[in-house]
């Protein structure tokens, strides 16, 4: 079996396996970039990134629980002013893995003028993040409102040539729905999902341990959820699905891609167990696909839905 086995298509982005690495996780130096190219992530997706410069939340930002990581950072980017230069810094370095910025903004306008600098500068794809669950007028406030996120994604489409992705959050009461309204209004491609609202209460002082008190949950505890979320979206949308949340080894990435994920994103396991974790991944799909008798990891997309 080949690298060819593992290759898949996520909207015009050919990819050489199905591992990317997920917004948010890693800064974006020459140097990282290199690294993981290297480890074997098929595409890198950045931190999030506005029209201004924001300093995020005070410190603690995250806090490390039983079950996952709790983060509230609060969108803490220099600006795509500033960011476009390390966008033209990471793509040469990266060389031909795809560099996907994701990007947020206050308005649909915003939003647009965001993503076409991105465009500009080089990224290959946008991702919109329309879920970050904590910071108020952005994120999941938009992605929880069908008319608003519509609008938003269409002035998107229309300013950018390339891909773009919309990130959902799991924290709606149907995200079928949404997804179903983010396609409609032109994305090619939909991630899933971003973390759930969670809280942590130091027990000795009775005080949220987050500055920001809420934050979203990451991380292993999530994967059931976004199992459920992939699967129910593969269900009501034709675009292709990138699974994300507790991708941790190979099994869990093939739970996605059964699930109805084309490819995966991972994050919070590139924290804990470096970057070591794409090639892991990549290895583990490879030899399940070959003791199942399957010549492509195309042919598992979905595989769940028969039953
Ligand atoms: O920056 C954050 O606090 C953050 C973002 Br933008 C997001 O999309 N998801 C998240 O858990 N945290």
């Amino acid at each position: 079996m080949n690298d060819n086995h593992l290759s898949v298509s996520v909207a015009s982005l050919r990819l050489s396996n199905p591992t990317m690495l997920a917004s948010g996780i890693l800064g974006y130096s020459a140097e990282t970039m290199e690294e993981i190219a290297k480890s074997g992530a098929s595409a890198v997706v950045t931190k999030s990134v506005g029209l201004k410069p924001r300093t995020g939340y005070a410190n603690p930002t995250v806090v490390q629980t039983k079950c996952g990581l709790i983060n509230a950072m609060g969108l803490p980017n220099p600006g795509i002013e500033e960011f476009a230069k390390e966008i033209k810094a990471a793509k040469a370095a990266l060389a031909a893995t795809p560099l996907i910025v994701s990007v947020y903004g206050f308005s649909e306008e915003e939003y647009a003028t965001v993503a076409k600098k991105a465009a500009e500068a080089g990224a290959d794809a946008i991702e919109l993040n329309v879920s970050c669950p904590h910071v108020k007028e952005t994120g999941s406030e938009i992605g929880q409102n069908p008319e608003i996120l519509s609008k938003v994604v269409r002035k998107v489409k229309s300013s950018v040539d390339k891909p773009v992705f919309v990130k959902l959050s799991p924290n709606v009461t149907d995200i079928a729905e949404i997804a179903e309204t983010a396609e409609k209004a032109g994305a090619d491609a939909l991630t899933a999902i971003n973390t759930v609202k969670a809280m942590a209460i130091d027990t000795e002082t009775a005080i949220p341990i987050l500055s920001n008190k809420i934050g979203g949950l990451s991380g292993p505890a999530i994967k059931p959820i976004a199992i459920r979320c992939v699967y129910e979206i593969y269900e009501r949308v034709k675009v292709p699905i990138v699974g994300c949340g507790g991708v941790t080894n190979w099994r869990d990435a093939v739970e996605f891609m059964l699930a109805g994920a084309s490819a995966v994103q991972i994050g919070t396991a590139v924290a804990s167990k470096g970057l070591s974790v794409f090639g892991a991944v990549s290895r583990g799909v490879e030899a399940y696909l070959k003791r199942k008798g399957f010549k492509s990891v195309n042919e598992i997309v979905g595989l769940s839905h028969r039953s």
